[in-house]
């Protein structure tokens, strides 16, 4: 069974500020590479692993647009929500039905059958997976799914399994909510990893001592390609080359996992805007050094208030509020130990 597997495209139709580019355009090219990919390679089914779309009320324009990204591709789609396809965190309910991600699952040519189970991962029973022993377990975002994976408990089985879960599952600990490999305990043969932007690659985990062992539950795989969306002009975003997965089980047991990447990405230098990427790393560090000034309080400065400087600063500086307001928070949390 081969399986393509790719995740958070963040698809909108408004740019991003740190993209040069036309970022909506950018994306739908990578979506039509991935059906061109799925047709050509004969895979037997799509996965997204959440966060399609950059808000739950995408335009519908740009629904039409996916559509037309995979008319010619009839692979079986599969696709989980991500934290920005819902509103608060919530399931798909009939009092949040006027989104369109509720509308999606009425619209036949949509390429992607959305599986919305949240606090418990659900398997999807499909002929498809049966008839090659394989077991997906699909689980869409919600607040807390980290912790609740720790504590996931199953039953061994014979076949693969798989856990597609949109949660920051990484590879070493973060300061947001996570779950690290370590911390699972899982019968999981691969977790196909989303949500944290950057990518770790692949990791084998083994559950047991042989390693040359073979067969279901010996070892568990984490796939993480990163995200095929470049929004934030971060230094991961700069250099990440958008990717897809191609998993391919074998019928005698034998598992390949390789991650592609996507022709048409262009280099992180191409797309976004740098020049206002070192002018925020400037001002970042002029208002760290005036935070220390006034945290180290060793003068007359001591005398005075410390906020309505750095505001009076930000002004003279032309630095942004929001920038203002983290700065206000980090000096407020030094003043008081
Ligand atoms: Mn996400």
């Amino acid at each position: 069974m081969r399986i393509l597997y790719f995740t958070d495209c963040h698809l909108q139709s408004t740019n991003p500020v740190s993209r040069t580019d036309n970022y909506f355009e950018a994306i739908l090219t990578k979506l039509s590479e991935i059906a061109t990919v799925a047709t050509e390679q004969r895979v037997d089914c799509m996965i997204c692993g959440g966060d399609f779309f950059s808000t739950p009320s995408p335009k519908p324009e740009t629904i039409i647009r996916v559509i037309d990204c995979f008319k010619d591709c009839d692979v079986p789609g599969y696709a989980i929500l991500g934290n920005h396809d819902m509103f608060g965190q919530q399931l798909l309910t009939s009092s949040s039905g006027t989104r369109m991600v509720n509308l999606l699952p009425y619209i036949d040519k949509y390429p992607f059958k959305l599986i919305d189970s949240q606090e418990t991962a659900e398997e999807v029973k499909e002929d498809l997976f049966r008839k090659y022993n394989v077991q997906i377990d699909f689980q869409s975002y919600y607040h807390g799914i980290e912790d609740a994976l720790k504590k996931y408990k199953h039953s061994n089985s014979d076949c693969y399994r798989i856990l597609v879960a949109h949660a920051n599952i990484i590879n070493k600990p973060a300061l947001f909510p996570h779950v690290v490999y370590s911390q699972l305990s899982l019968p999981y043969d691969v977790v196909l990893c989303s949500h944290y932007h950057d990518a770790w690659g692949i990791e084998t985990v083994w559950n047991v001592a042989d390693k040359q062992a073979k067969g279901p539950g010996v070892s568990t795989t984490y796939v993480s390609p990163g995200a095929m969306a470049r929004v934030s002009a971060a230094i991961g975003d700069i250099n990440r080359v958008a990717s897809y997965v191609i998993l391919d089980i074998s019928d005698s047991g034998g598992m390949k996992i390789k991650i592609q990447p996507l022709q048409c990405a262009k280099p992180g230098t191409e797309i976004f805007n740098l020049t206002s990427i070192s002018e925020t790393k400037v001002m970042a560090s002029k208002l760290e050094s005036f935070i220390t000034t006034l945290a180290d309080g060793s003068n007359k400065l001591r005398e005075s208030d410390p906020v309505m400087m750095l505001r009076e600063f930000a002004k003279e500086h032309n630095i942004p509020d929001n920038v203002v307001a983290i700065a206000i928070s980090a000096l407020e949390e030094h003043t008081n130990g």
